[in-house]
């Protein structure tokens, strides 16, 4: 019998997320952080399970707060780092069925472990299908009612099944909405699935009255989509179309008002963004968002306090290193774009959610 579970290396290696000396117990700190080296449902191309190694390396070079701010993030925020849990490869279906089942447990019970406790996590992927560990964490704990989870992300991830498996990275949103959250989606330009091509996405979303929720990126000329009405018969709101990535002010608030509820996780597919922002991810996708506008979106949404973060995940990163991946060391790497983008992402990330509220 094959070990499915999840071996999880010791954080120590790492040292924390911006601060390589210590790596605080969780009961004594603010932020909880989880790698998941897991790409096991990959559809397109592997790698994305050297996204947490590489994020939280390139986090390491990252010294210094944003300008306009005094205090470093790692004397705001005292940050636990639990390790990166790591996964053998398999080729047959169902040893991959069960890989990513198995998966799903592992990051569910570290998950709620942190959530429990009321910090906030950070869950560094690895493919989408990870962000079904802290979902059914938070389901233990939280009502999804009273949770809205933004997605960024180039693709809906709705599809009724993807190659037969539970956990795919493809139906990790509907799982989500299944579940009983309230979601929102931003960046979406890929194409929708729908039954005849046994994704279904196009139908889910009429059925389930998502189209005001789902913000596409256009990827035609303007004046394309003042003649074709092809994303109104797929339920999508015309007037949330986002023209050359940008999230402006009137889209910013229009977004914002769709999250009504107490609680909010965040849910960042990197091919979300243009890939001149996140070169290095598995299904890259051009006429993405631009990092500057879902920072404003973030940012705005932290700061109104109206909905509590109770964390994000950042999936999909996959280090530049293609070629030659399979000699790619952990401990010996050259960050690149990709992964220091995310860990400044998330950075901001940490740093807006306590701004102001001291140690
Ligand atoms: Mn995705």
């Amino acid at each position: 019998m094959p070990d499915f579970r999840g071996r999880l290396t010791d954080g120590k290696i790492f040292g924390t997320f911006l601060d390589n000396d210590s790596n605080p117990p969780l009961e004594k700190s603010d932020a909880g952080i989880l790698g998941v080296a897991f790409d096991a449902t990959a559809s397109y191309r592997k790698g994305a399970s050297l996204g947490p190694h590489a994020i939280m390396q390139a986090s390491h070079q990252i010294e210094y707060p944003p300008t306009g701010h005094m205090e470093k993030l790692s004397e705001m925020v005292r940050m636990h780092f639990a390790g990166i849990l790591e996964y053998q490869d398999f080729e047959r279906h169902e040893d991959i069925d069960a890989s990513s089942k198995a998966m799903v447990g592992d990051v569910s019970s570290l998950s709620g472990k942190m959530l429990a406790q009321k910090k906030l996590l950070a869950v560094f992927g690895g493919e989408h299908s990870i962000l079904n560990g802290p979902l059914k964490a938070i389901w233990g704990i939280q009502s999804p009612r009273d949770v809205t989870v933004l997605q960024i992300d180039a693709h809906l991830d709705m599809r009724e099944s993807f190659d037969g498996l539970e956990y795919s990275h493809g139906s990790v949103m509907r799982n989500c909405i299944e579940a009983g959250f309230k979601t929102v989606h931003v960046g979406i330009r890929d194409q929708i699935s729908g039954k005849r091509d046994s994704g279904g996405e196009a139908e889910y979303i009429l059925e389930k009255g998502l189209g005001d929720r789902i913000f596409f990126c256009a990827t035609q000329p303007k004046a394309f989509y003042m003649r074709n009405t092809g994303l109104k018969k797929a339920g999508i709101d015309p007037g949330n179309l986002i023209f050359n990535g940008m999230l402006d002010e009137k889209m910013l608030s229009k977004i914002g008002d769709l999250v009504k509820t107490k609680y909010l996780w965040l849910t960042i597919d990197v091919d979300g963004f243009d890939p001149s922002v996140f070169p290095g991810t598995g299904t890259p996708l051009p006429h993405g968002l631009q990092l500057s506008g879902v920072e404003s979106l973030i940012y705005g949404l932290l700061k109104s306090r109206k909905a509590k973060l109770l964390g994000f995940d950042i999936v999909e990163v996959m280090p530049q290193m293609q070629s030659n991946a399979k000699e790619y060391e952990v401990q010996n790497t050259v960050s690149t774009i990709t992964e220091m983008n995310a860990a400044l992402l998330a950075y901001k990330i940490f740093f807006w959610n306590f701004m102001g509220k001291g140690k």
